[in-house]
């Protein structure tokens, strides 16, 4: 498939209500949508890129810059025929995952269009056991002004029928916050997520909450740490599950060499994409680690592919794909994902990403959008 025209649109839309990390709060969440165009079908991708520089280094206009004038000359003009080639033309631009992404997401949207396939289905074609029809999920709930709140958020979404809770900490909103939702919820799955926010002298505070008997913790120290993690694991009896640190197969390769962490988010956008998610999915499994898909906030085209990879067979947790209802009063694509029974979704089985993409809202919510055509 010769890859005719490509489409980067840059949209901006308000968050229901404000999403906060221990490195900061996001009230408008603006990302990039790209688009591949070939032989009449359309691959859709999400850069998952945020104003700030705050979970990566990557920003909307980083990521624009990288995609306008490296990534997308690269690809244009270019015969695809698997969506593990797309890796070959980015090679020369080092970094830029969250860029990177977009462009696999798209490539593998478009190439399982192209096979009749849905993208889970292409995703899981070397497993024997093949997708999964249904996959776990939970939410992702934001540091709130006081630990009561964040209380109520929780009974509102194990009543939706999420069964799986993550609450971000940070310092000073950590042990405390931990007991009460212990407390408060005693059966429930509840983990933690610390965006990197503590440092290994910090471990007296992870092993306060050793007796919450939490699923996890997510990411408690440096954003490219791995050797401390290394460190810190025997230390405490939580799980310990790497996000940040794990930028490429080669990261987990190496978490796993040290026995940095028994878990790893594999988040796509954090790793170039599908095919690299999938590599880290393919060790992690080998190494007997728990795996899970994070996410960003996604619209959803990205919650789309974020269930595709949820499906592979080693995809043993709950991921961060709730619904974007959660996030967005009127999103860019179907909803089709809002039944949440039993904390799970079904995955979509239409071709490619199988969502069906508004494009009069994805207007809407478009601040800038630039076509590059071959001739
Ligand atoms: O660390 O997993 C994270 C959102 C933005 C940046 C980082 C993270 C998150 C989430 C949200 O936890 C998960 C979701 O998409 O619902
Ligand atoms: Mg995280």
């Amino acid at each position: 498939m010769r890859i005719e025209r490509i489409d980067l649109y840059h949209i901006s839309m308000p968050l229901v209500r404000p999403f906060g990390t221990s490195f900061g709060i996001q009230l408008q969440r603006d990302c990039l949508i790209l688009t591949l165009h070939s032989e009449g079908l359309t691959g859709w991708g999400e850069c998952v890129a945020t104003n700030d520089p705050g979970y990566s280094y990557e920003t909307v206009q980083t990521a624009w810059h990288i995609l306008r004038d490296f990534l997308i000359p690269a690809a244009l003009g270019q015969d695809l025929q698997e969506p593990e080639d797309v890796a070959g033309w980015m090679k020369p631009v080092r970094g830029h995952p969250l860029a990177k992404a977009a462009v696999d997401q798209a490539a593998w949207d478009i190439t399982a269009q192209r096979d009749g396939l849905s993208l889970a289905q292409k995703l899981a074609q070397p497993y024997p056991e093949g997708a999964k029809a249904r996959v776990k999920v939970g939410v992702s709930i934001g540091i709130q002004p006081a630990i009561d709140e964040t209380l109520r958020v929780i009974e509102k979404h194990l009543g939706e029928g999420y069964g799986r809770i993550k609450l971000k900490i940070k310092p000073g909103r950590d042990v405390e916050l931990a007991r009460a939702a212990r407390q408060a919820f005693p059966g429930a799955p509840i983990m933690l997520d610390a965006n990197s926010a503590y440092t290994l002298a910090d471990a007296p505070i992870f092993q306060a909450m050793d007796d919450l008997d939490l699923l996890m913790i997510e990411q408690p120290l440096g954003y490219e740490d791995i050797y401390d993690h290394s460190q810190l694991r025997p230390q405490i009896k939580t799980p310990l599950c790497l996000d940040e640190s794990i930028h490429s197969a080669d990261h987990a390769r190496f978490a796993i060499a040290i026995a940095a962490c028994g878990i790893i988010n594999i988040k796509p956008a954090r790793v170039s994409g599908w095919t690299e998610a999938r590599r880290i999915h393919d060790l992690g499994r080998e190494a007997g680690l728990g795996l899970w898909i994070g996410g960003m906030l996604e619209t959803g085209i990205g919650r789309a592919g974020q269930l595709a990879l949820a499906a592979l067979p080693g995809v043993t947790l709950p991921g961060d794909i709730s619904a974007t209802a959660r996030y967005y009063d009127h999103d860019i694509a179907d909803p089709f994902f809002l039944n949440v029974e039993d904390s799970s979704i079904t995955v979509p089985t239409g071709p490619g990403l199988g969502v069906e993409v508004d494009e009069e809202r994805l207007q809407e919510v478009t601040l800038k959008k630039e076509i590059f055509a071959t001739r």
